[in-house]
């Protein structure tokens, strides 16, 4: 490093940098000096030179850290200190990697709405498609109905089906159903049975009553009851039903912020019903709820959660959890606090729903040459 009487400064500094997953970064500052003594820290510690990753350099006064094939393990500060007899001088500079987005979505939601307000149902014997809407308490299920009639009828309808947090008590254990404007969908919400950890109650519905719904056999407004399945002779129980009285599509709720936590008893539940579902040929999907929870990248630019981690290990954990596969999955945001409408929450929304109800009409249409349904 010589006796060099000059003290090493920057002639320009290192710059923060935002590179997608794979990408190289190349960290890069000017000194006035040559002769120094160059050292590369991260996150406060030498940094671990890795060969064929990581290259530093020199030409001149100009100084480099080449990082190469970038994963999200390269984040994190990075400093180089340049120093001579005649003292030190530092600059830092962070580096964040963003994984690719491994989906992409549409950001307009206006085509998608055009469609579905305009969408006919192939088989005109049916006559709406029918969704059921299952998951544990607190997975957001009334939420995705408000929203979805938000988006729709154009007002936001916050908290008039969904349990607050803090109160919490409203189940739904009445077989209802919601429709959205004159539109030929219609939803049914229905909770698991299981038990609520603060009343020490059972609440919700038997699986097999879940799947007597699947298969037509339950009349509008029956209210489930847990000990008992419902009887051939109760008169919201239909014996023969239509393909009218079906459900077309089943939809999992999972709320990202409690999948980890979730009882593997409602798993089971779930995965009962699932089996039970594709035994009959009815298409499943996955919404995975409460994004906002697990990750802040996304809670402040929805648009940003096909690139977040946190997303994407939640969706894997519910793609295990559940035996679906990843493509079956949509993490969504559901209207919950907000007075205003957002687009992009709406689009995220569509899209899983668009593919809902591309399913049901397809399932619908499977059945459309046979005068009497395949039990
Ligand atoms: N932060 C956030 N909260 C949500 C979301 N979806 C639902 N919630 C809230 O989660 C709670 C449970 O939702 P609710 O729709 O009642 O769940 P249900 O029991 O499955 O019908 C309510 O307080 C909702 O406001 C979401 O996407 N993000
Ligand atoms: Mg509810």
């Amino acid at each position: 490093m010589g006796s060099s009487s000059t003290k090493p400064e920057f002639v320009s500094v290192l710059a923060t940098k935002q590179v997608k997953v794979g990408q190289d970064v190349i960290l890069r500052c000017q000194a006035n000096i040559q002769e120094v003594l160059a050292k590369w820290e991260k996150n406060g510690h030498p940094l671990e030179c890795v060969e064929g990753k990581h290259k530093i350099g020199q030409s001149g006064t100009t100084f480099s850290l080449t990082i190469k094939d970038s994963k999200k393990e390269d984040e994190g500060n990075y400093t180089l200190t340049l120093t001579n007899n005649a003292g030190s001088v530092s600059c830092s500079a962070m580096v964040t990697v963003e994984l690719k987005e491994w989906r992409t979505v549409q950001w307009k939601q206006d085509p998608m709405i055009t469609t579905l307000k305009n969408f006919k149902i192939t088989n005109e014997k049916v006559r709406e498609l029918r969704f059921l809407l299952h998951g544990p308490i607190g997975a957001g299920k009334s939420s995705i109905i408000n929203t979805i009639k938000t988006i729709f009828e154009g007002q936001l309808y916050i908290n008039c089906l969904a349990a607050s947090d803090l109160s919490g008590k409203s189940f739904t254990t009445k077989y209802e159903k919601f429709s959205v404007g004159t539109l030929p969908f219609a939803f049914y919400d229905v909770m698991g049975l299981e038990k609520d950890q603060e009343i020490g109650q059972s609440k919700g519905a038997r699986s097999d009553d879940i799947i007597k719904a699947l298969k037509g056999h339950i009349a509008n407004d029956y209210k489930f009851k847990q000990e008992v399945s419902i009887c051939e002779d109760n008169r919201y129980y239909i014996n023969s039903p239509t393909l009218n009285d079906k459900i077309h599509c089943l939809v999992s709720i999972i709320p990202a912020d409690r999948v980890t936590l979730m009882d593997s008893d409602v798993i089971q539940k779930m995965k009962d019903i699932r089996a039970e579902a594709s035994k009959l040929g009815i298409p499943q999907l996955v919404f995975m709820t409460r994004v906002d929870q697990v990750c802040k990248i996304t809670q402040d630019d929805l648009t940003k959660i096909y690139q977040s981690k946190k997303i994407k290990e939640k969706m894997e954990e519910c793609s295990t959890r559940l035996g679906v596969p990843m493509n079956c999955i949509f993490p969504l945001k559901n209207y919950h606090e907000e007075t205003k409408m957002n687009e992009k929450l709406n689009c995220l929304v569509l899209e899983a729903f668009m593919l809902a109800v591309h399913s049901a009409n397809e399932y619908g249409t499977k059945f459309s040459h046979k005068q009497k349904c395949i039990e």
